[in-house]
């Protein structure tokens, strides 16, 4: 009787428990800990596809949806890449030694992405690359492993919903789906929770036709099997399930949100190895990624392709390393931090904080700083690799901070204040020290006209404190090499002033900071708008292009061809 009685309380415990949804930052959950304290992971896409390099009869593809793009059949594939597939080279020890010396905590690698091509040895079938390649090694296996001894977390990527290569998975839903889902799917989870050691983190992708009951058999799995585990919330795609957000691939939210989120992104343009594909971002530019995200209190899943033969390239592992070394001199200001809740991002740089500091993130290093909203006493200023070297600061409504040159870093230079106590900020949208009011429609109060979008409003109270003219700019979203323009007119009004601007051509262009390529961030100059006097204001933007922020998280940004981000105020100096 008690045995049925404590049987009965276990399953209450494991059906009760692993619902696990996402919460807010300052939830006090301890699995998470870790998790919140590394910010930066290593993602690997490396797979048969990888042996292509991206080209499939002289043309270059998609790397790792190589499969369906180039419509190859099953066999064909298994035979000129699965059977050619025999990655010699590859070191788990020599990848985990690049993540450390990259600054990462943790790796999360491809166990079967969509061509269903399993990448360990699993006894459901022999689709796998231990009895369907030469190389006939488990990788999964030997970087768990090598892991451990290196003190790495290690995480896995499952894609649950697509797989080419087993046609029963094309309908979820249905019955066929469902021997998908018991004969593979399930079996493959538990293999993988339990043959290989802790996992961190399981990745999935691409869930939005995940049935309901899936998701909960996939959640109490885990936390039968693993409960520490996390899980992140594509296991149903745009859904709350899950311990964290994976941001849209390459995006990275415009501010603070105050929930747990990862950001997935490449380092050149594509996810497995792609022979062309040069972009790769420098070391200047991941820190400044890495930055921004700490700061708003999210992980960077930082991507790398490995080759056929198992090598990462080269100049993928020099950017990282280079990156490693800024961590090496500044880690203190990423790992362990929180974000402050500023609704707006800083165009000098980003900051986090720990205990009774703040890091203040610089990457536009001038002669001085002014920060405007930290409400906190500062006690003391000084460089974070220099604590003896104090700084001058005045603090009254701002904060005055005069920085020396020897501080200087190449890539971001920080800066600690010590406060008297934890930090307290404005979280009204306020002008910045550097004079610049940023306006994130993340933030924006939205008025939607359903019948009438043309008339959908985005609205914004800020404060000025110096008046003056000023000029007004857009950040928008755009697919490169596409000609897609504003078709009407954006409206501005700020209390009785108003005017109306077709933009036409865009002044500057940038990687997108909220999609991945091929779309990029177009800024356009509107024209300008008189603040008389100190005070509160409230500027308004009529466009059809506004839309809905909590839809930013729950479609992907890039089923949109022009989006606005962000409106920026700027000082025009008379
Ligand atoms: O289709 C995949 C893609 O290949 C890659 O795995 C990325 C990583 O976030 N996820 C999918 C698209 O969102």
């Amino acid at each position: 009787m008690l045995r049925i009685a404590s049987y009965l309380l276990l399953i209450l415990i494991l059906t009760t428990s692993s619902i696990t949804t996402i919460g807010q930052q300052n939830q006090n959950d301890t699995r998470k800990e870790w998790w919140r304290d590394a910010r930066y992971g290593m993602f690997i896409h490396w797979g048969a596809y990888s042996v292509s390099a991206g080209e499939w009869n002289g043309q270059s593809h998609y790397s790792e949806w190589l499969m369906t793009e180039a419509k190859i059949p099953l066999s064909e594939y298994r035979r000129q890449l699965v059977e050619r597939f025999n990655p010699t080279k590859f070191d788990a020890a020599a990848w985990v030694k690049l993540a450390k010396d990259a600054g990462m905590k943790y790796i999360v690698i491809t166990s079967k992405h969509h061509d269903g091509f399993v990448m360990f040895k699993s006894q459901v079938d022999d689709y796998n690359i231990v009895d369907a390649t030469p190389f006939k090694r488990d990788p999964i296996r030997e970087l768990a492993e090598e892991c451990r001894k290196q003190g790495m977390r290690f995480g896995i990527y499952y894609s649950h919903i697509l797989d080419w290569a087993r046609p029963e998975a094309k309908n979820p839903g249905s019955q066929e789906f469902d021997r998908y889902w018991n004969n593979t799917v399930v079996p493959h989870l538990k293999e993988l929770l339990t043959n290989y050691g802790d996992i961190c983190e399981i990745w999935f992708d691409i869930g939005k036709q995940t049935p309901e009951d899936k998701v909960k058999e996939i959640l109490a799995i885990i936390a039968n099997l693993q409960p520490a585990t996390l899980i992140n919330n594509r296991v149903k795609s745009f859904s709350d399930y899950g311990d964290f957000i994976s941001m849209g691939d390459n995006e990275i939210p415009q501010s603070n949100f105050n929930k747990d989120f990862e950001s997935p992104m490449t380092l050149n343009h594509h996810w497995g190895y792609n022979k062309v594909d040069k972009n790769w971002k420098s070391a200047q530019e991941v820190i400044d990624r890495l930055i921004d995200i700490a700061s708003k209190g999210g992980n960077l899943l930082l991507n790398v392709g490995p080759t056929g033969e198992g090598v990462i390239p080269e100049e993928s592992a020099q950017v990282l390393r280079e990156a490693g070394e800024w961590l090496a001199r500044n880690g203190n200001a990423i790992y362990g931090t929180r974000p402050l809740p500023f609704p707006y991002h800083f165009d000098w740089g980003a900051m986090t904080t720990k205990d009774n500091k703040i890091y203040l993130l610089i990457k536009n290093w001038q002669g001085k700083l002014v920060l405007n909203g930290i409400k906190s006493r500062v006690l003391k200023a000084y460089p974070l690799n220099a604590p003896n070297t104090t700084l001058k600061f005045k603090h009254k409504d701002s904060i005055n901070l005069m920085l020396p040159d020897k501080a200087k870093d190449k890539l971001v230079s920080v800066i600690v204040l010590e406060l008297n106590g934890q930090p307290e900020v404005d979280q009204k949208i306020i002008q910045q020290g550097s004079g610049k009011v940023i306006l994130n429609l993340e933030v924006a109060d939205l008025k939607l006209n359903k019948e009438k979008p043309i008339e959908n409003t985005a609205e914004w109270k800020f404060r000025i404190f110096t008046p003056g003219t000023y000029e007004v700019s857009l950040t928008n979203l755009h697919k490169v090499k596409t000609k897609r323009d504003f078709q009407h007119n954006i409206i501005i009004t700020v209390n009785e002033q108003k005017f109306s601007v077709l933009p036409k051509t865009s002044d500057e262009f940038n990687e997108s900071r909220s999609t991945q390529y091929p779309y990029e961030e177009a800024t356009v100059h509107l024209g300008t708008l008189n603040f008389p006097r100190p005070g509160e204001y409230t500027l308004k933007l009529i466009n059809d292009q506004v839309m809905q922020p909590s839809q930013i998280r729950k479609v992907p940004w890039q089923q949109d061809r022009l989006k606005i981000r962000t409106i920026t105020l700027t000082p025009v100096k008379e």
